[in-house]
Order: C-alpha cells, then sequence, then structure tokens
C-alpha cells in the first residue's frame, strides 16, 4: 500500500501521522541510495551537506540550479520522498514559486524555507548574529509557494530561526503560528543549545498546532524517546553521512599516503563490487542482454 502512494502524500503522511518520523541526510545520489537501503522512509536534502560535498560553504555559494541537478540524481537513485533544505528560497517570493515548480517536476516531495535573509549562513555559525525575515514577508513566500504548487501533497515546511538568533519563546511561538496561518504543513524548530529544553518550552506551548520538525545535531545525546513523549513530528538526522564520509575519507587518505600500500585499506573500505551493486550495474548487463543482441 505504502509504495502506491505519491512521494509526495509519503513526506505529507509523514508530517502529520501520529507515530515519530524520521528524515535521514543525503547529499548526492548514492548517499541516497545508502539511506534507502538503510531501511529509512525519507530523505532530508540537507543544505549544509550538499555544499559540503560541493567543497563550498552553506552561503548559497551552490547555486540553486546546483541543489536542483544534485536532487535529480538523490530522486533517481532513491525512490524514498525527499525534503529539500531550501535555505531561504533563493530570493523573495517569487524565487519561491519557480522552486516549488522545479521540486515538482523533478519528484522533490517538499521543500523547508528558513526565516533568515539570502545569503543565508549555517544556524551553527555565529546564529545569534543572523537577522530574521520580516515576518509578514516570510508569510508572503509561505503563501506564494503553496499557491504556486499543482501537486495537491507538496509539502512548504517553515523553519523559525528566532530561537538560534536569541529572540526568545515569545517571538518563536508567534512567528510560528503566523507562519502557519500562512499556510505551512509544518513547522521546524531550531536550537543550537546541547539540552533540548527550549524545545521542549516549545512543543509544550505549541500544543500540536501543526506538525513539529526538529533538527537535534546539538542536542544529540537527548533520548528519542523525550521527542516521542514530547509529540514532535518528525526528527532529522541532518548532516551524519557527510560527517561520516569525511571521516572515512580522511583517514583512508593518510593510511594510503603514509604507507604507500593499499593492503591496510584493502579490507575496510567498499569493494569494488560494492559500487557496481550501489550504482545498479547488473541492471545495465540485463538490459545489454535485451538491446545489443536485439536482431
Ligand atoms: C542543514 O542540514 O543544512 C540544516 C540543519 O539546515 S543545520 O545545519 O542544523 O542548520
Ligand atoms: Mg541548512
Amino acid at each position: 500500500a505504502i509504495a502506491s502512494r505519491s512521494r509526495f502524500e509519503r513526506l505529507r503522511d509523514m508530517l502529520v501521522s501520529d507515530e515519530l518520523e524520521f528524515l535521514m541526510e543525503a547529499h548526492n545520489g548514492l548517499s541516497a541510495r545508502i539511506v534507502r537501503e538503510a531501511g529509512f522512509n525519507g530523505i532530508w536534502a540537507s543544505g549544509l551537506a550538499i555544499s559540503a560535498q560541493f567543497g563550498v560553504r552553506d552561503n548559497n555559494e551552490a547555486s540553486w540550479t546546483q541543489v536542483v541537478d544534485t536532487l535529480e540524481f538523490m530522486a533517481d537513485a532513491s525512490d524514498l520522498p525527499i525534503l529539500l533544505d531550501g535555505d531561504t528560497g533563493y530570493g523573495n517570493f517569487n524565487n519561491v514559486r519557480r522552486l516549488v515548480r522545479k521540486l515538482e517536476q523533478r519528484g522533490i516531495a517538499g521543500v523547508c524555507i528558513e526565516d533568515k535573509q539570502f545569503p543565508k549562513t549555517n544556524s551553527f555559525i555565529g546564529g545569534e548574529r543572523q537577522p530574521l525575515a520580516d515576518v509578514d514577508e516570510f508569510c508572503g513566500k509561505i503563501k506564494a509557494g503553496k499557491d504556486s504548487q499543482s501537486e495537491a501533497s507538496f509539502s512548504i515546511v517553515a523553519r523559525v530561526e528566532a530561537l538560534i538568533a536569541g529572540w526568545g519563546l515569545d517571538e518563536a511561538l508567534e512567528r510560528a503560528e503566523a507562519y502557519r496561518q500562512a499556510g505551512a504543513d509544518a513547522i521546524l524548530i531550531h536550537s543550537k543549545l546541547s539540552r533540548p529544553d527550549e524545545i521542549l518550552a516549545f512543543a509544550r506551548e505549541w500544543a500540536g498546532r501543526a506538525p513539529l520538525v526538529i533538527v537535534p545535531t546539538k542536542y544529540y545525546s537527548t533520548p528519542t524517546e523525550v521527542f516521542r513523549k514530547a509529540g514532535i513530528s518528525t526528527v532529522i538526522w541532518a548532516n551524519h553521512l557527510v560527517r561520516a564520509a569525511a571521516s572515512s575519507m580522511q583517514a583512508v587518505a593518510k593510511e594510503i599516503r603514509e604507507s604507500e600500500t593499499l593492503v591496510n585499506v584493502e579490507d575496510r573500505i567498499a569493494s569494488v563490487e560494492e559500487i557496481f551493486r550501489l550504482q545498479d550495474a547488473d541492471e545495465y548487463a540485463a538490459a545489454e542482454r535485451v538491446y545489443l543482441s536485439a536482431s
């Protein structure tokens, strides 16, 4: 039954379900396939991770079309619903409209936009110094996005940066309510504290008015059961595959450089055959038998 639901519907199902759901970060086709094989039900196309795999900063240095091209590889490699981290929407309301149409065309199930200024900076880099968007202007972006979607279940998640910027709980709640009324399908409430207290306080006051999405990168030691009890809809594991890739590549590069041999690394990295499998090389071989021997 699940497989017959479109990707748009499946992301929306995750957001509105009563269960705690999880989105795992991916940043290219290979990582998207790995997320699917690990058994996750959805993908977070992280701005930080996609920037990082390009070797650029999380400051909109990669253009939005470069991001969309990356998403196309991800959508081809994995049939999971993908929620794009769309930063600030890459411009004003009009850029959001065009983004939503291009995402729908590529089968991307939803986009998260955050109430900051373009070009954005990652929330963990001097978050308290970052200017927030004007509430009305940001509501206009949400409404423009919702009005321009042609897939009924395409989701727009509105991300509140008020706690990151140090504007306090009341401001965060006011903004979230304004974004909900503007049409947001869910609210992402972000925090950079190492304890979940402000997120839990927000969730209590919010009282289930719309699905809540969180990103526990900094409060990672919080047991997941705490989020479940707080009525959180969806947890995003936001950057852990690009970080895993970085550590692994650093260790293997160092080992080969120092030892001048491959013998120490061969058994601890994916085999070439495993890479072929992840690329679906068998399907190509089968297609060759059909199409190259056709007479
Ligand atoms: C991302 O993954 O790019 C995010 C989450 O936006 S965070 O880096 O925590 O801001
Ligand atoms: Mg981001």
